[in-house]
C-alpha cells in the first residue's frame, strides 16, 4: 500500500472510531467519564442519570403516538395540589417516575408537581439515599396540540431521617441539588443534565432506543436577543417589569418568543442566549413557577452554563423553601440579560 493510501485508510478509521465513540457514549457512561471513578457513589449517580433517561423515553414513546391511542390526551377532571387541572398525562408521567424509580434501590423519596406530599418508597421495596424531584410535564397545556413539552428533575442527597415524615432538608437551598436537568420532546427527544462539572445535551436515537452524546460542556452565551415571557400578563406585572418590556419594545435587535413549555423556551437561551421570564403577577405574587423542582433545577443548568437565574433579588440557587410546592418569581438566561431585568427591578432603569 502507498503511503497516501495508508493516511487515507488511517483518517476514515480514525473518523470510524471517532463516530463509533461518539455513538458508544450513552447518559450512563458519559455521567462516569465525568466522575472519573466507578466508586459507589458515582455508580449510583450513573444509574439515577438512567433511570430518568428510561422515564424520558417512555413518556416520549407514549407522546410520540398520542393523536392514535385512546385515553391519552385530555383531562383527567381533576385539581392538582396547585389548583390546576390535571391532564392525563400529567398523571400518566408522573406514574412512569414512580414505576421506574420504585423498585430501582437507589432513592427513599419522590416529590412532584402533581403530589400533594412527598411520595416515599414502600417499606417492601429496596430503599436508597436520594431523593428525586420532579415535574413530570412541563407545559401541560402544550399536551392537546402536539407541541414542545418538557419533564424537569433534580436529585438530592438524602439528609436526617424525616421524622413525622417531614422532609425538611428538601426545603434547603437549590446549591444542594446533586444532579439535575431536564428532556425536552420536541422534535427530537432530548435530555440536559448537570452534576456540577459542566451542561452535556443528548439526544434520544429512536434507532437505539439511547440517549446518544450530543453537545458537551454548553456555555450560553453572555448576551442574546431573545426574551421570553408571557406578554398577556403585563397589566398583572409590577411597574419595574412592564417599564423593562416597554425598554425592549423600543430597542432595536429583541426578539420574542413564547412557548408556553419553559423547557424549550430555556433550552433556546441556553444554546442561544436571551432571558426567560416568569415574574411575580397582582393575583400571584410569587409567579407561577415551583421552586424546588422548575426554577432551582433548571437554575443550576443555567449557572453550570455559566449563566444566571434570581428571583430578582436573589439567586434562585440561594432561596431556602418554606414548603414544598413553594413558588418563586424566575428571571432566567445569559449573564448580560438577567443583569438588565435585575436592574429595572432594583433601580428602576
Ligand atoms: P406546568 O408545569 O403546569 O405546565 O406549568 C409550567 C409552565 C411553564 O412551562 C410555562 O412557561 C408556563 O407554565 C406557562 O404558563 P402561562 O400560560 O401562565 O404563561
Ligand atoms: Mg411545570
Amino acid at each position: 500500500m502507498t503511503k497516501a493510501a495508508e493516511s487515507l485508510e488511517l483518517s476514515i478509521n480514525n473518523g470510524t472510531d471517532r463516530s463509533l465513540d461518539r455513538d458508544c457514549t450513552t447518559l450512563s457512561r458519559h455521567v462516569l467519564q465525568q466522575l472519573q471513578s466507578f466508586s459507589p457513589s458515582s455508580q449510583d449517580l450513573s444509574a439515577l442519570m438512567n433511570r430518568i433517561g428510561l422515564a424520558g423515553k417512555l413518556v416520549a414513546r407514549r407522546l410520540s403516538r398520542a393523536g392514535l391511542m385512546e385515553g391519552v390526551l385530555g383531562f383527567t377532571g381533576e385539581t392538582n395540589v396547585q389548583g390546576e387541572s390535571v391532564k392525563k398525562m400529567d398523571v400518566y408521567a408522573n406514574d412512569v417516575f414512580i414505576s421506574v424509580f420504585k423498585q430501582s434501590g437507589l432513592v427513599c423519596r419522590l416529590a412532584s408537581e402533581e403530589m400533594e406530599d412527598v411520595y416515599y418508597i414502600p417499606e417492601n421495596c429496596p430503599i436508597g439515599r436520594y431523593t428525586l424531584l420532579y415535574d413530570p410535564i412541563d407545559g401541560s397545556s402544550n399536551t392537546d396540540t402536539n407541541l414542545s413539552l418538557g419533564s424537569i428533575f433534580a436529585i438530592r442527597q438524602q439528609e436526617g431521617d424525616d421524622l413525622n415524615h417531614e422532609a425538611l432538608d428538601l426545603l434547603a437551598p437549590g446549591r444542594k441539588q446533586i444532579a439535575a436537568g431536564y428532556i425536552l420532546y420536541g422534535p427530537s427527544t432530548m435530555l440536559v443534565y448537570t452534576i456540577g462539572k459542566g451542561v452535556h445535551s443528548f439526544v434520544l436515537d429512536p434507532s437505539l432506543g439511547e440517549f446518544i452524546l450530543c453537545e458537551e460542556n454548553i456555555q450560553i452565551p453572555n448576551h442574546g436577543s431573545v426574551y421570553s415571557v408571557n406578554e398577556g400578563n403585563f397589566w398583572q406585572w409590577d411597574e419595574s417589569i412592564r417599564e423593562y418590556v416597554r425598554y425592549v419594545h423600543r430597542t432595536q435587535g429583541y426578539s420574542a418568543r413564547y412557548s408556553g413549555a419553559m423547557v424549550s423556551d430555556i433550552h433556546r437561551v441556553l444554546l442561544q442566549g436571551g432571558v426567560f421570564l416568569y415574574p411575580g403577577t397582582l393575583q400571584q405574587p410569587e409567579g407561577k413557577l415551583r421552586l424546588l423542582y422548575e426554577s432551582a433545577p433548571l437554575a443550576y443548568v443555567i449557572e453550570q452554563a455559566g449563566g444566571r437565574a434570581t428571583t430578582g433579588h436573589m439567586d434562585i440557587l440561594d432561596v431556602v423553601a418554606k414548603k414544598l410546592h413553594q413558588r418563586t418569581p424566575l428571571i432566567i438566561g445569559s449573564k448580560q440579560d438577567v443583569a438588565k431585568v435585575e436592574s429595572f427591578i432594583q433601580n428602576g432603569h
